[in-house]
């Protein structure tokens, strides 16, 4: 392969096959346009991401890096992209004060619930790579990212063995519903969790993660898609499952149609 792990799930459909362009449907325009017909048709594309999933999985291991790229490729400052601003109370109040009394909570399915403040946080062995983001959007930027390694915390709370996701809480909210507020989240699996160049960021370019790109916290998880990444995580859960969580899809996006595997 010319370019390395960064790879590209429509060439693998091409090379894997005929029949297997309509695997390819992966872009939400044309899962948008398939929205609201049968129900088989997005049964399909639900398997085909499965699919994707699985054969990525077999394909490169659970190990494999996205690509990395050195100092003079970063192209320009990190595009902020969806919530630049949230201007929910308990966030703005946080800002006020340069976050110093923001504390990252992680709960759920663990053995010992963890509360560390920033300071803690980057306190704690630091991990910095310079990565490639791609917005399904159709933009990429490269940037360099600091932060502290996921499975450390992971390691840290201890994960219990029914836990089988991530899941990340949101300050931003998206707007509301009859449900109520609709904050931003996401989830990921425990393999993308513990994947070495998954971090918690709070570093952009050698200095601190502004507001715009998710101050104080957001996750990279650099072989999926940007709308994996949520920004200014408010806490994290462990779960064994996201059927019951807001739209059931294990994501914000994923709720408005997206694929929940995301990988490039
Ligand atoms: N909390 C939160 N996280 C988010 C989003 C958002 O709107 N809210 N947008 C996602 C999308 S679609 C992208 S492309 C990236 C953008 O990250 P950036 O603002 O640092 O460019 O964040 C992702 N994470
Ligand atoms: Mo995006």
């Amino acid at each position: 392969m010319s370019d390395g792990p960064s790879f590209n799930r429509r060439r693998f459909l091409a090379t894997a096959g005929a029949g297997a362009s309509m695997l390819s449907l992966g872009g939400c325009d044309a899962f948008d346009a398939m929205l609201g017909q049968n129900d088989r048709v997005r049964d399909v594309l639900a398997s085909a991401n499965q699919l994707t999933y699985r054969a990525q999985r077999l394909l490169f291991g659970e190990e494999a890096l996205a690509r990395t790229y050195a100092p003079s490729e970063i192209r320009q400052q990190m595009r902020p992209n969806g919530s630049t601003s949230p201007n929910q109370d308990d966030y703005t109040k946080l800002q006020k004060n340069d976050f110093a009394d923001y504390r990252l909570e992680i709960g759920g399915l663990v053995d010992k619930k963890l509360s560390l403040s920033l300071d803690e946080l980057r306190n704690m062995p630091a991990r910095s790579q310079i990565t490639r983001h791609d917005c399904v959007e159709g933009w990429s930027v490269i940037a360099k990212w600091t932060g502290v390694q996921l499975s450390r915390l992971l390691d840290q709370a201890g994960v219990k063995p029914q836990a089988r996701y991530v899941l990340f809480h949101c300050y931003d909210s998206m707007g509301a519903t009859l449900e109520g507020v609709q904050y931003y989240y996401e989830t990921i699996d425990l393999i993308s969790a513990r994947h070495p160049q998954t971090i918690l960021a709070y570093g952009l370019n050698d200095k601190t993660l502004p507001v715009s790109n998710g101050a104080p916290l957001r996750v990279r998880v650099e072989r999926q898609l940007g709308y994996k990444m949520a920004k200014y995580i408010r806490s994290i859960e462990l779960v064994s499952g996201f059927a019951n969580i807001n739209g059931g899809n294990g994501g914000y996006w994923e709720d408005q149609g997206y694929d929940w595997w995301a990988g490039t």
